[in-house]
């Protein structure tokens, strides 16, 4: 659609008073005609003589929701956003910025140079330019600590979250609250009121009081940095802390002189891309084709099968989006103990202050318990999370198909079984569905959606609109042994293990993991969630294991003595008296060598670069054959996947995305170097050898 500088930002004169008004859908993003059309019309404004007062603000639902993401990267176009947030700033004429819905980023920043700011009840204000591995570059480092002090200002811009009207006022981010919902004419009356109190200019770049105490500034400042410092190697976050040192040590130009450097500094990292094509992934995956051509079916009263870890997580995050539970257990301990989960979670809520006791009460009175399935009659959706076995699986979905309404949805929590199996066993396969929850199923965020051959694409959607009603990040995963995640998991988990019997040690692995950007490491990770679940798989895939294939023991041999890792007070590590912070474990770097010396390999040292490209590359390998098979859609629903669920470091992108920037003729060499070692496990993925011979990246499929 070709925009003028009138579409996207009209301006009209009520008596002395200029409203200008942005409009670009859906959030009124800052993009470059937007910014022509705003300067434009602020200088109609000033040319005005009848103008005194100028109210800017958004149509739609929001004020700015930023600076044009997509725009990052692009050749700069005139004006840029601190222009003419100076020219804002500058202006002889009042200037009010009246909020509604999201003030992000760029658009916080604009308002911040207004002289005053008026904010209806429903107001989103925040500076997230972290989570994209930026710095709000259009002043906002130099103006929030002049208005709110260094402390509430690095709150802001470190965590990236965005605060209510309430709060905003309290920490006098805004002067006034609107009354009712049209912000535009609130803003206008508001202008008047100013106007006949004689209200003055007022530069937020001018503002000294809330940095005077020069000390306890410095203190917010130094406490800031040193949090900063653990952040895992993120590069924003220290450049922030720099910027609002500049706006206590040095006048505001030359400030904005350094916060423009530093800006430019973070766009052009890898991090920026890597968060960047993290928040569009994200709402990528969103849009499987199933919703967009079907309506999910309606619901609000969800049953949970299995009153275990997963489903009494499963019970507490639908309770948390407002539907009605029925948790259905085989007998009364059961239930009792399934119940006692749940209410579990809201007492630790209380505990921590963010729930009440009649906020308990009132989540409660919409989870219910049995016995029977009869209680599920008219359900909507039904989630099986029983025991993982595929009869007991086949069992429950033949009770569900006895009792459920016609259309109910009927999905399982698997989190490998071949779904299509199970749907073959009822009568309505169309109305099955894979739902996988990672654990704990009310706190991570991914859920894979998993479409057996048979479903219909309303069911799909309905699992779609019930990932958006739980604050979910949805991807559409295609049916095989471990869907995309852990299928995905299984192959870069067996690298590492085969590089420990080649001579590195899990604590350097995990180490190296820790490096890129992992909250922790593989054998970390296995001793939280325990080393008997691994052991279950390979006892499973034993059978159909390719009897070439290598297969190294050391992982089996932990669990034949059961060292299952924290719940046993020892796994790769030890856990002295129950602490979570795992020590080395002598005994386990020895049963290592024994196991080398049983399969004959002379160990040979790992750098730790070499430790990562191996990791990586069996993991990216891996994502290209998912990708090629439709298990998922595009690579972004790998990355996705991998950030979301598997603790894949966001700021990288995900593994195909983090390909995609190494180069892909550099993973394939890598393949096919370790292939000289062993063909069988490096196969490179015909679709990466495709890409490479065709000269494109993955992200070239993201874009079909
Ligand atoms: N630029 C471009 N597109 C954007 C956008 C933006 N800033 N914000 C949202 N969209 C698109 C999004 O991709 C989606 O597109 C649609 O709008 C609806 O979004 C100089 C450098 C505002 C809270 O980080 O947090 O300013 O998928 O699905 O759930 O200092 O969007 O429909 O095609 O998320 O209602 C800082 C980012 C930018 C805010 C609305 N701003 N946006 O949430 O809808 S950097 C942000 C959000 C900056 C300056 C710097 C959310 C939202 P599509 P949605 P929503």
């Amino acid at each position: 659609m070709n925009q003028t500088t009138a579409s996207v930002a009209s301006l009209t004169v009520h008596e002395h008073i200029a409203l200008i008004r942005l409009t670009n859908p859906p959030v009124n993003a800052l993009s470059a005609a937007v910014r022509q059309g705003l300067l434009v019309a602020i200088q109609q404004a000033h040319a005005d003589p009848r103008v005194h007062a100028v109210v800017i603000t958004g149509s739609g639902h929001n004020f700015i929701a930023g600076a044009d993401i997509r725009e990052f990267g692009l050749p700069p176009q005139e004006p840029s956003l601190p222009d003419l947030c100076e020219t804002i700033e500058a202006s002889p004429q009042l200037v009010i910025a009246a909020i509604h819905g999201a003030a992000l980023g760029g658009g916080l920043e604009m308002a911040l140079s207004a002289h005053y700011r008026i904010a209806s009840e429903n107001a989103k204000l925040g500076l997230p330019e972290v989570t994209l591995g930026l710095l709000p570059g259009a002043g906002g480092t130099q103006r929030t600590p002049r208005l709110i002090g260094a402390e509430a200002a690095l709150d802001l811009m470190l965590s990236g979250r965005q605060i209510g009207t309430k709060e905003a006022l309290r920490m006098g981010l805004i002067d006034h609250v609107a009354t009712s919902d049209d912000i535009a004419v609130e803003g206008i009356a508001y202008a008047r009121s100013l106007l006949g109190d004689g209200a003055a200019v007022r530069r937020t770049s001018e503002l000294t009081q809330a940095l005077s105490d020069r000390a306890a500034q410095q203190a917010a400042i130094n406490t800031a940095r040193t949090g900063a410092q653990k952040k895992r190697g993120l590069l924003s976050p220290l450049k922030i802390i720099d910027c609002v040192q500049a706006a206590l040590d040095l006048p505001f130009a030359q400030g904005l002189a350094i916060e423009r450097d530093l800006f430019t500094q973070c766009l052009n990292s890898p991090q920026r891309t890597g968060l960047v094509h993290a928040f569009f992934a994200e709402r990528e995956v969103a849009k499987a084709p199933e919703t967009q051509t079907s309506q999910p079916r309606p619901f609000q009263h969800v049953g949970v099968i299995g009153g275990g870890t997963m489903g009494a997580g499963i019970a507490v995050s639908l309770l948390d989006a407002g539907l009605v539970v029925t948790m259905i257990e085989r007998d009364d301990a059961a239930l009792d103990l399934g119940r006692s989960r749940v209410v579990k979670v809201y007492d630790g809520q209380i505990k921590k202050g963010r729930m009440t006791e009649a906020g308990q009460s009132a989540v409660l009175a919409r989870f219910h318990g049995s016995t029977t399935y009869d209680a599920l009659v008219d359900a909507d959706i039904v989630i099986e999370a029983v025991f993982e076995d595929m009869n007991v699986k086949k069992a429950v979905f033949a009770e569900l198909d006895r009792v459920c309404k016609k259309g109910a949805v009927l999905a399982t929590n698997t989190s490998y079984l071949n779904i299509n199996e199970i749907a073959r066993s009822v009568s309505r396969p169309g109305d099955v569905v894979g739902l996988h929850f990672f654990s704990p199923a009310n706190i991570m965020k991914l859920l894979e959606i998993v479409v057996p051959e048979h479903v219909s694409a309303d069911v799909v959607a309905t699992g779609f609109a019930l990932a958006k009603r739980l604050k979910k990040v949805p991807v559409r995963a295609g049916v095989c042994d471990g869907f995309i995640g852990n299928r995905i998991l299984a192959v870069y988990r067996q690298a590492a293990d085969h590089m420990v019997e080649d001579g590195a040690s899990p604590y350097e692995i995990d180490q190296m993991a820790r490096d890129f950007g992992y909250p922790m490491g593989p054998y970390e990770m296995s001793d939280l969630a325990g080393g008997d679940i691994g052991w279950a798989t390979r006892k499973r895939r034993a059978a159909t294991r390719d009897p070439r294939a290598r297969y190294v023991h050391i992982a089996d041999q932990l669990c034949e003595r059961g060292w299952f890792g924290q719940k046993t007070g020892r796994g790769w590590y030890l856990y002295p008296e129950g602490s979570r912070t795992g020590q080395r474990d002598p005994e386990v770097e020895a049963l290592v060598a024994q196991e080398r010396a049983k399969a004959g390999v002379t160990p040979r040292h790992f750098t730790p670069e070499q430790l990562q490209r191996r990791y990586l590359a069996a993991m990216v390998n891996e994502g290209a054959k998912v990708v090629a098979e439709g298990i998922a859609l595009r690579p972004l629903d790998v990355d996705v996947t991998l950030v979301h669920g598997y603790g894949f470091p966001r700021h990288r992108g995900g593994p195909m995305k983090y390909a995609d920037m190494v180069g892909l003729p550099h993973i394939l060499a890598d393949i096919q170097t370790f292939a000289k070692e062993d063909p069988l496990f490096w196969q490179p993925a015909p679709l990466l050898i495709k890409l490479v011979a065709e000269g494109q990246t993955f992200d070239s499929l993201n874009k079909q």
